[in-house]
This record gives structure tokens, sequence and C-alpha cells, in this order.
């Protein structure tokens, strides 16, 4: 057949394999590969036919780098008629993956077999598009509409066990051989004269869906939306399943993957992934660089962080020392850990056994001695730099030759860290965003000595504990609260120019963050930055900055700790609600310094709050403290909920076109002064040659 897709007779079973790394997409040559093989089997001397794959999956999906390129002859969808038409009986052998278009394959074969580590899943959501393959036609067909779209709306995989109670897959082989596993299971079939069995044959009786059940979805999908519009149109292919007849409700799904597929929500969300994938890479860095083995870790601090990246470490099996001053705080530190276990149980997202087994990773010590052995250590204590590197000096003392010492700093100078060492090549930043158990962004931060050995490990176990990481070399903030300066002063002085918290966080809450940047300030505790402003000496001497943030702190509204903030809390539920009072406190203090407030529109306040992530973003890439481009949007979206259906700051900024961002900055400049906006060189210099800075970034390589 061909090096990608080959064909053999292995007794009375046909057996296809794809042979396509590294996952098997299904690219032009795959489809092709396919079709011709199932379509030479139809007239040998096969009586059932295998579909696997080589390598470390099943078919993980259509090929990505495809889309919005022209069509390839076959398209997927004859590949799929061809194997449902088969009138041999063709079985899919699923190990690793099944994802996407690839399970959309395995949903055409007539039977399922996986091995019972392999999982199943429909992922297009995460890409902002939806099953174009018949996958929202056929799911609903054989696990029920309910559990349909609970698959395809979170685009979650699904392990196989699971699947095999869904009825997504009939059987579980041996791990060991899934090809020989599958080849007997295809002869049983056989033997057992099982029919031609066509997903596509079964109806769905719609007297057992609820009355609502269909708009209900909609609501509850759209209140997590965040600017994503795939769920709504998923909803609608599944509601065609349930009315039309296979082929017309084929076509529905046809007609709105293909609106997805060409939308800026999709396009936006296919530039993250691979964007995620492209961030782990660190330029000058050789594929082949060694990496130090990790298999024990110590956390310094017990406090919030340290017990959440100490979670990180024992949920992938690896065992963690906590290192605390003192038992009482040791003790407190742990409960904390066991507290947040038990919440995953009452959720139901973890086995009481396994929260016991995890527990039993983590140990606490108050001795230095205690944690000579561990191959990584991250510090993890309240932002001291003095009190850091004491700890730094006294890791050096104890810690093995050849440990990894990280600081999950958040701002303190990381060379300076390393230099309280004898081996600043160990030291590196390992920043993690609270909560650490949850949040998914982990930012790598590259000292002036730190070696190549240490930072390529750090991106392995990065990965390893869930993370995705991106590389910042060192900088006050490095690159996220770097570049949130701007966001959160502009926040504040739009309150002062005319708008109330509530419209602020509105607007960009509706262009999809998770929660406006007052409200933010509420949770985090407005009396943090408050504290943090203190101590700074390059802030303008303007009475209007940071005005109201400051007033609510010396009035003891220290957000939602203290019940109000910018806003007032309900104190059951948390909600947050206007409160007239500090509306009214803010008209009088714009009086008080003479400026006149005036109506400020949507667009106005995503651009004063956006322009200065961009601008400071391209200041970052100019100084070479982030890689590219596109790591600083992989940063804000994994470590600051940017909206992924925009696709990040900069890639965001794109889509304006950098000579309008440009320009708006200026025309700000002279509104508002100098001190606050002034364009990056790199922003005026791509403005001007009509660049974008995906088009930067590919320059740099
Ligand atoms: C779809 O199927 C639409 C259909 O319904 C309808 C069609 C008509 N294409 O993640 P990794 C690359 S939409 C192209 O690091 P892992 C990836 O960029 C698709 N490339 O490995 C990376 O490249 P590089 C639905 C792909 O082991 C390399 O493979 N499917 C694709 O950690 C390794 O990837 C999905 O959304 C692709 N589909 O995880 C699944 N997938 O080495 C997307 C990967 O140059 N894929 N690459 O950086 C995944 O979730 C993970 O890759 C997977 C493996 C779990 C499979």
């Amino acid at each position: 057949m061909s090096d990608v897709v080959s064909y053999e007779l292995i007794g009375n079973i046909g057996v296809i394999s794809v042979n396509h790394p590294p996952v098997n997409a299904l690219a032009q040559v795959v489809r092709e590969g396919i079709l011709n093989a199932v379509t030479a089997a139809q007239g040998d001397a096969s009586e059932a036919i295998v579909l696997r794959c080589e390598g470390r999956t099943f078919i993980a999906g259509a090929d990505i780098t495809e889309f919005g390129k022209p069509p390839k002859e076959p398209g997927l969808a004859a590949v799929l008629a061809a194997i449902e038409n088969s009138n041999k009986l063709v079985i899919a052998a699923i190990h690793g993956t099944a994802l996407g278009g690839g399970f959309e394959v395995s949903l055409a074969c007539h039977y399922r077999c996986a091995i019972a580590s392999a999982k199943v899943g429909l992922p297009e959501v995460k890409l902002g598009l939806l099953p174009g393959a018949g996958g929202t036609q056929r799911v609903p067909r054989i696990a029920g509409v309910k559990a349909a779209l609970d698959m395809i709306a979170s685009g979650n995989p699904i392990a196989a066990d699971k699947a095999l109670d869904m009825g997504l897959i009939d059987e579980i082989v041996e791990e060991a051989d899934l090809q020989a596993g599958a080849v007997q299971y295809a002869k049983d079939l056989v033997e057992s004269g099982a029919p031609l069995r066509r997903i596509r044959d079964i109806t769905i009786d719609a007297a057992t869906i609820e009355p609502g059940f269909f708009d209900n979805a909609r609501k509850q999908l759209a209140r997590r939306a965040r600017g994503q519009i795939a769920q709504d149109k998923i909803v609608s292919c599944i509601e065609a399943a349930v009315e039309l007849p296979m082929d017309k409700g084929l076509q529905r799904e046809r007609e709105l993957f293909l609106e997805l597929v060409t939308s800026p929500e999709s396009a936006a969300m296919r530039h993250i992934f691979f964007a995620e994938r492209q961030a782990a890479k660190i330029k000058g860095l050789a594929k082949d660089t060694p990496v130090r083995e990790i298999n024990k870790v110590a956390i310094i601090g017990g406090g919030t962080m340290g017990g959440g990246i100490a979670m990180c470490f024992a949920n992938v099996d690896i065992p963690v020392v906590m290192v605390e001053i003192n038992d009482e705080a040791l003790q407190r530190g742990l409960n904390i850990i066991r507290k947040n276990y038990k919440i995953t149980v009452q959720k139901g997202k973890l086995d009481a056994d396994k929260m016991e087994d995890r527990l039993g990773l983590i140990t606490g010590t108050t001795d230095y001695a205690d944690i000579a052995d561990v191959d990584l250590v991250i510090e993890a204590i309240f932002e001291n730099l003095e009190l850091k590197k004491e700890i730094f000096a006294k890791l050096d003392s104890v810690c093995k030759p050849g440990a990894i010492l990280a600081t999950n700093t958040s701002y303190q100078d990381v060379n300076a860290i390393a230099e309280a060492t004898s081996r600043p090549q160990d030291v590196l930043g390992m920043h993690f965003f609270s909560p650490a158990n949850v949040m998914k962004l982990l930012e790598v931060v590259r000292g002036e000595k730190t070696a190549d050995d240490v930072l390529a490990t750090s991106m392995k176990i990065g990965k390893k504990i869930g993370k995705v990481c991106a590389l910042s070399r060192v900088c006050y903030g490095f690159i996220g609260n770097r570049m949130l300066g701007g966001y959160g002063r502009e926040a504040q002085l739009l309150l002062m120019d005319g708008c109330t918290p509530t419209q602020v966080d509105s607007a960009l809450e509706s262009f999809g963050m998770a929660m406006g940047p007052l409200a933010m300030g509420d949770l985090a505790g407005l009396d943090v930055g408050y504290k943090a402003r203190q101590g700074r000496t390059d802030l303008p001497d303007d009475p209007k900055l940071y005005r109201m943030g400051n007033l609510l702190v010396e009035m003891g509204r220290h957000g939602q700790k203290t019940g109000s903030g910018f806003y007032k809390y309900d104190a059951e539920t948390r909600k947050r609600i206007s409160d007239p009072e500090v509306e009214a406190m803010i008209k009088q203090e714009a009086a008080k310094l003479n400026v006149e407030q005036r109506d400020i529109s949507d667009q106005e306040i995503l651009q004063r709050c956006f322009y200065p992530l961009i601008n400071e973003g391209a200041r970052i890439l100019e100084e070479g403290i982030a890689q590219r481009p596109s790591d600083i949007d992989v940063v804000y979206v994994f470590g600051y909920a940017f909206p992924v259906a925009k696709g990040g700051p900069m890639h965001y900024a794109d889509q304006i076109g950098l000579k309008n961002v440009y320009d708006k900055i200026c025309e700000f400049r002279e509104s508002y002064g100098e001190q606050y906006w002034q364009p990056a060189p790199l922003l005026k210099q791509l403005a001007e040659a009509g660049k974008t800075f995906a088009e930067w970034g590919s320059e740099q390589g």
C-alpha cells in the first residue's frame, strides 16, 4: 500500500496498519491509504478487517495543520462511508488516544476494541470546533443524548472501562499484544456470525428526551462559553441527531463544522494549541539535551502555594518533603493539603483511597538535613529577597550535588538568588500560579547561569505534573506579572474618568476574561497591591493613580476577605454586589481632583486595559524576556484566564492590526500623558512595516 498505511492478511483477517508519527493524524496520505486498503480488502480472502495503528496512539484526529488550507481528496467523509459500507466487518483496535476524527473513524467501524489504558474522546470543542465526521450523530445513537452532549461539549477523553459501559467500545483486549487480541476478537465475531452493525441505522426515540432539554443545555453552556461559539452549535447538531435522519443530520453537522472551522474563535484556539506545544521548546537547546532524574522533591514553605505545589507532585506519584520552620506551621500546611484533597474527593473527582495514597507521599520536616537526598527543591516562601538568599545558601550546603534548586518567586531577581549558592547553574525560577494544584501555567525562569539540562529537566517535569510551561528570562514580574501592571492601573484610572467598577469588569468579562480586574483585586486582596506599591519609587506622582484602591484599603475594605472592596459581598454566597457607596465615592474623589467624568464606551475600556498588556508584551519580546509572541499568549491564557477564543493578547493584537493598536496608544499618550502611554519601539516598527507579531516571531526562528 504505502509507508503510511499498510495492509496484510493474517489468516482470514485483513489488518490495516496506520503509521504516521507522531500521533497518526488523518493527513491526506492517511485518508487515502485507509480508503485504498478498505477498498482492496473488499475483494480479497479476508472475512473481516482490523484497523489499527503503529506508534504511541490510535489516530488522534484530523490533521489540524490542514485546517484553513484548500481541501485535498479524499475527504474524511468518503473514508468513513467506505468503512461503514464495507461488506465485511471492520473492527477498530484502539490504543493510546482515539480522538476527534480518529474516534469518528472508529465509530464508522462495525465494532471497536481497545486496551484497558486507551482513551477515546471528541476534543474538537477545545479547538473551537465540533466533531465534523459524524461524531455528533453517532455518539448519541449509541451512548444516549445526555452522555453525548457531556462528552462532546466538554471535549474530555473517556477511559476504556467507562467507554465500555457507555457502549462507545465493545471489548477490552489484552494490553500486551493489541494486534493479536484484535485479530482474535475479529475471528470470534466472524465465527459467531456477528452482523454488520452500523450505528447510522439506530434511531433515537425523541420521546425519551425531556422537554426543554436542549434549551437548558444551551443556557448552561452559554454561561461558561467566555466567547466560544462551538458549544451552541454542538447542541444544534445533537438536536439534529434526534430530529433528522442520519444523512440530514450529517449534512447539518457539516454545515456547522464549516462555519466553525473558518471562525476567528477556532483560529485563535488552534493558535493556542500549537503555541502551547511550541512554548515547551527552548530555542538553542537540542531535542536530546540530557535531563536529570526527578524522583523526590522538597518544597520549602507549607503555605497555600507550597501546599498546592506539593500536591502537583504527589498527584503524579513523586514523593514530596515539605519543609517548615516549626511543627505548628508544618501541621497547618499538611492539614491544608488534606482539606484540599478532601474537597476533591467530595466533588467525586478522586477516590478516597487514592487520596490516602497521595497524602502518604507528602511528608514534613523542620530539619533541612532531611532533604539532602532530594532531586529538586522548590522554595515557596513569601517575597523577601534576603530571606530567599539565606534559604538558598542553606540549600547549597545541604543538598546533594546535581539537585535542582528552584524558586517560586513572582518578582524577585533569580540571578541574585542563584549567586547566594556556589552552584548558580543548578538554580532557576519555577513560577506557579495560585492555586498551584489547579492553574495550568508554569513560568520557567532562566537565570543567567542556569544550565541547559536544568532547563530541559524543568520543562519535562512541568509537563509531567500537567503544567503548560513557558520560558521567561529574569526581569521584575517575569512575563505575566510584568505585563499586568498597566492593565490594573488603567482599570482603576477608568473609575476616575467616569466608569463604575461594574462597568469596567463587565466589559472585560463580556470579552471573555474569567473575572474583571477590579473583582480580581477584591479576590486577591486589595491590601496586597497596596503594600507592593508602598515599596515602589518608580510610580508617577499622580493623585489619580490607584486612588480608589488606596482609599478602600485605608477604609478597611480589603476585598472579599473583609466582605467589601470595590464591591460588597454577600456573606453567605460571596456573590458580588455593586456598592452605591463606592460609586458615590468615586465621583467625589474625581470632583476633588477636578477630573471631569464622562461616559466611557466598552470599547475604550478594552483598549485602555488591553493595549498596555500588548505594549509591554512588545517590550518583553524586544528585550528577549519571552522567546516568542505565542509564548506570551500561552502565559496569558493558562495563567491569567485570558479567553482562549481570543488567542492571547499578542494574537488578539494581530487580529486588531498593530497599526490600529499603535495609533490608539499614541492617541492615549496625547490624552492621558506619556508617563503611562509610550509605544514600544517594536510595536512602532511592526505597525510601520504592516507586520504582525506572528510574522515577526517566525522571522526570528
Ligand atoms: C478533528 O479531528 C476534526 C474532525 O472531527 C473532523 C474533520 C473533518 N494534527 O501533544 P503532543 C502534533 S480536530 C496535527 O506534544 P502528547 C503536535 O503539534 C482534531 N498535529 O503529544 C506535536 O507536534 P510537535 C481532534 C498534531 O503525547 C506532536 O503532534 N484531535 C495533532 O503529549 C505531539 O503532540 C485533537 O484535538 C493533530 N491532530 O499528546 C487531538 N495532534 O512535536 C490533539 C498532535 O511538532 N492532540 N499533533 O510539537 C492531542 O490532544 C495530543 O497531541 C495527544 C498526544 C493527546 C494526541
